[in-house]
């Protein structure tokens, strides 16, 4: 079964591919980005919260594609900056996807402050917008705090300073499988696949 995936970020193809040929089986469901589909407008990401923004990018899929759309919509709640960047993590420093700079001015905010009150965690909702107009919506989370300096060269955006509950590693210091298995992206994806699997044809 196609499927369009909302975005324009060929890692996260990639990434929800993987995870979705583990969960349903290799080919059960193909995904097309967005850079296969001529002249897409670019659905403004409005919304307060992650399911709202997912949801936002999904129904912008169905409306021009007419194919069942999945899309996420994801970042990282501080506790210590009031849930902070949250639906802004991408662009906390003003600067759209510079992850550098966006976890330089994460670790500026919250300082020296002592581990019990460095907690956060990444967030990503996940929807599955069906041309009908069926929507479904889950969530997914990692609980875990901020260290000090980053550490680790995988992943992306935040995880070299983002140690897991029960973890001694940085996500960024895991391999793919290994972040998939514990990350709040493998969390909502392996729950969608189950909404997938019993609302299409895969
Ligand atoms: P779309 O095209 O799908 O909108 P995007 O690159 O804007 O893709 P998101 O809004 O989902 O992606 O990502 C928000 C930000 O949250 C991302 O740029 C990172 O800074 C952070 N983030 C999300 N998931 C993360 C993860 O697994 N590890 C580290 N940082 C993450
Ligand atoms: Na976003």
């Amino acid at each position: 079964t196609k499927l369009l995936l909302a975005t324009r970020n060929a890692k996260k193809l990639l990434e929800l591919q993987r995870i979705l040929d583990k969960a349903l089986g290799a080919h059960a469901v193909e995904l097309v980005g967005l850079a296969d589909v001529p002249s897409y407008p670019e659905a403004p990401e409005t919304g307060l919260t992650f399911g709202e923004n997912a949801l936002l990018k999904a129904r912008e899929g169905v409306r021009y594609t007419g194919l069942p759309t999945v899309a996420d919509d994801s970042g990282l709640a501080v506790d210590a900056l009031s849930g902070m960047p949250g639906v802004f993590s991408a662009r906390w420093s003003g600067r759209h996807g510079d992850d550098k700079a966006n976890l330089d001015l994460v670790l500026a905010q919250i300082g020296d402050v002592p581990d019990k009150h460095r907690g956060a965690a990444f967030v990503c909702a996940a929807v599955l917008v069906l041309p009908g107009g069926k929507e479904h919506l889950v969530e997914g989370r990692q609980a875990g705090r901020l260290i000090r300096t980053p550490r680790g060269e995988g992943g992306f955006g935040y995880d070299p300073i983002f140690l897991g509950d029960g973890q001694d590693r940085t996500n960024a210091e895991l391999s793919d499988e290994q972040k998939d298995a514990i990350s709040h992206r493998g969390k909502a994806f392996r729950a969608l696949a189950k909404v997938i699997a019993k609302t299409l044809p895969v």
